[in-house]
């Protein structure tokens, strides 16, 4: 069994390729849930939802996130109506909101719902939250604001979908909070996936917005650091900046400077390989000077077989 811990959509790409590459039900995929928030009284996953759609074959490729072919005939009403509807969601993504929130009040868990929209949609991959308990990434830090082309703004505390897809991440952020995390409790199948994995891949994710809501979580850092000689990482950064989203920022703004190196140093209790991208290969001695086995590769994954072949060299990996 194979765990990878993920989030986004550089997170759903690898597992995709890993999920083409090994058997998919050798494969647990501990997902994010810090970016979840409620939108129309719904309770929507973004995480959960892109690597579900990507291993479903319904993701929206292109833009990472949500289904292709989209249809937005309830947003529309609901901007008729005179609502900003900044966060778009599509008619058949609200489906999945719908019926999880349904499930949700019956009082399932989030876990028990996500198993049975993956099990529909024909995925064979695990695919668990990493909690069930509201874990949430909340935001400190000052908005751009146009009209004076700066971020001279009070600080504000926001969600992380304000954050990110109101704000576009222009924010300068000052602090990430992981709010429920020290309260939060992991499910026996993410604990035992954990502990009983031959592997545990972390996948080219944001390291700050997804996997550390669950590294602050209950005892995840501890199982992780008792896991590390099995521990491999995949670089989010290629060629000295984030593949997609606002990871440079991030890493700027909080710990000074953006490459594969500051994301390795991160890493480092937790991992024994970091997998970076040949375009960072000058970075390897100061990573290896960490303690880390640095492994040199193309890691941008343009296409379906770039996909599959980083997941066999990472896979493959002793
Ligand atoms: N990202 C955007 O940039 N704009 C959106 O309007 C948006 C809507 C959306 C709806 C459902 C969903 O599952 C994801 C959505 N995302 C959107 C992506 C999402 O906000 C982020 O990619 C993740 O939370 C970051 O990992």
């Amino acid at each position: 069994m194979i765990t990878v811990l993920a989030g986004g959509v550089g997170g759903s790409k690898f597992i995709r390729g890993l999920a083409n590459s090994v058997s998919p039900s050798s494969l647990v995929a501990i997902v994010n849930v810090g970016d979840d928030e409620q939108f129309y009284g719904l309770h929507v996953s973004p995480d959960i939802d892109t690597v579900t759609y990507a291993l479903a074959g319904l993701s929206d490729d292109e833009r990472g996130w949500g289904v292709k072919g989209e249809t937005y005939n309830a947003l529309n009403m609901v901007k008729t109506l005179g609502d900003d509807a900044w966060f778009t969601l599509g008619d058949q993504d609200l489906g999945t909101h719908l019926y999880r929130t349904k499930r949700l009040r019956d009082g399932l868990t989030l876990s028990e719902v996500t198993a049975e929209i993956i099990t529909s949609l024909g995925v064979q991959v695990r695919v668990l939250p990493f909690s069930d308990d509201p874990v949430r990434t909340k935001i400190r830090g000052h908005r751009y604001i146009s009209e004076t082309d700066s971020y001279e703004t009070e600080a504000e505390l926001m969600s992380f979908q304000e954050y990110f897809v109101k704000y576009n991440h222009r924010v300068k952020v000052k602090e990430l909070i992981y709010e429920g995390a020290d309260t939060a409790r992991l499910s026996q199948a993410v604990v035992r996936s954990l502990e009983d994995s031959s592997k545990v891949i972390i996948a080219p994710s944001n390291p700050l917005l997804s996997i550390w809501p669950m590294l602050m979580t209950s005892n995840f850092s501890e199982i992780l650091l008792s896991r590390r000689a099995d521990v491999t990482a995949v670089s989010p950064i290629v060629g000295g900046s984030a593949v997609k989203g606002p990871l440079g920022d991030l890493l700027a703004d909080l710990h000074g400077q953006a490459s594969a190196c500051a994301v390795a140093k991160l890493y480092s209790p937790y991992i024994s390989t970091f997998v970076i991208d040949i375009r960072d290969k000058d970075q390897v001695e100061a990573i290896s000077e960490l303690g880390i086995k640095c492994v040199v590769t193309d890691i941008l994954m343009v296409n379906r077989e770039m996909e599959i072949q980083l997941a066999k060299e990472v896979c493959g990996l002793e």
